[in-house]
């Protein structure tokens, strides 16, 4: 007899069993015979990097809790972010590059597989909706630049100016200090990526970002690079990347913590290993920061990266939290 317990332990082996993909189908069938309690999937669900992914979380929350889908969360959780001044390193407020141009980067992916991204997009507040329409409205997954602007404003966002006088002011400081080094330390990085599970257990993920400060004109960083910067596949999870582009776009970052968990990893290990992999390729690691976050079907969440300071935002029914992440070098 089907009991409701075992009507959900089954549904949430049948769940872990489309994680795992095909291989570790055999362990589960074996699973059942001695059935270890397996929790039923959290959902709705909103994971976000840094500690002002609570306002994203709060958005998108809004969208999952009154039943819509992930796509729609994510994209109206990074908005928020993007807005916002403060921020200097998404949207409006974001360091420029070195020439005093603000160029922004981001990318959406949707529980189908359809993904759309825009590279050194300028002069519009809220590129995840640029890419969202590239994903939507194009034959396409990747407008840059000029093209990408273009594409803008022919669907009716507005030209603005992203460089606020705060950021004018900090990119004149560093024009007269600075050399043309940029590298991302641990405390200069601010990169939203969200992942939401709706209440069907559907995965979105987006990710934007004006990059790395001072950066040279047309530099592009992991965040618009699906896989790199963010990737979901809606059997498996989602992941998202934050820190040195250079170094997370090395392993294909956000991909390979998707692939790991879909292998069998929870989300905290796979975030460890792909920490692991930067860290191979990468001598210099302890300048960098890299952090990745990641969320598998059953809504168990993950994140790690190599130095200290990474925190991320988990909404969930009842808390909208941030949790320290736990990292790789310890002083
Ligand atoms: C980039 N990964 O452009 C981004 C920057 C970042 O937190 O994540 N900052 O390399």
């Amino acid at each position: 007899m089907v009991t409701r317990r075992n009507f959900l332990h089954r549904s949430a082996i049948g769940s872990v069993a489309a994680a795992m993909g095909g291989t570790a189908l055999a362990s589960c069938s074996e699973m059942t015979k001695e059935a270890p309690v397996v929790s039923k999937p959290v959902r709705p669900l909103a994971i976000s990097t840094w500690d002002f992914g609570t306002k994203a979380n709060a958005e998108a929350w809004k969208i999952l809790e009154a039943g819509g889908s992930a796509l729609d969360a994510v994209e109206a959780g990074v908005m928020v972010i993007e807005a916002d001044e403060a921020n200097t390193s998404v949207g409006i407020g974001g360091a420029p590059d070195r020439d005093g141009r603000v160029t922004l980067d981001a990318c959406i992916m949707a529980p189908d597989g359809h993904c759309g991204s825009v590279c050194a997009l300028e002069h519009i507040v809220h590129p995840i909706s640029v890419a969202r329409m590239v994903m939507e409205k194009t034959p396409h997954a990747i407008l840059v630049a000029d093209g990408a602007l273009e594409f803008a404003l022919a669907q009716g966002f507005k030209k603005e100016n992203l460089l606020t006088e705060k950021s004018r002011l900090a990119w004149e400081k560093w024009k007269k200090t600075s050399k043309y080094e940029p590298k991302i330390n641990v405390e200069v990085h601010d990169t939203i990526g969200m992942i939401a599970i709706d209440q069907k257990g559907d995965i979105a993920g987006a990710c934007t970002t004006s990059g790395l400060a001072y950066k040279m004109r047309g530099r592009v960083g992991d965040s618009p690079i699906i896989g790199a910067g963010m990737y979901v596949d809606n059997e498996v999870g989602g992941a998202a990347a934050t820190g040195l582009g250079e170094a997370v776009i090395r392993v294909v970052g956000s991909f390979l913590v998707v692939e790991l968990m879909r292998q069998g990893r929870s989300p905290q290990e796979a975030c460890e290993e792909a920490v692991a992999r930067v860290v191979k390729k990468y001598a210099d690691y302890k300048d960098i920061q890299v952090g990745f976050i990641a969320v598998n079907k059953l809504g168990q969440t993950g994140a790690f990266s190599i130095q200290s300071g990474f925190n991320y935002a988990v909404k969930s029914n009842d808390k909208n939290e941030v949790k320290d992440g736990s990292y790789l070098v310890k002083q």
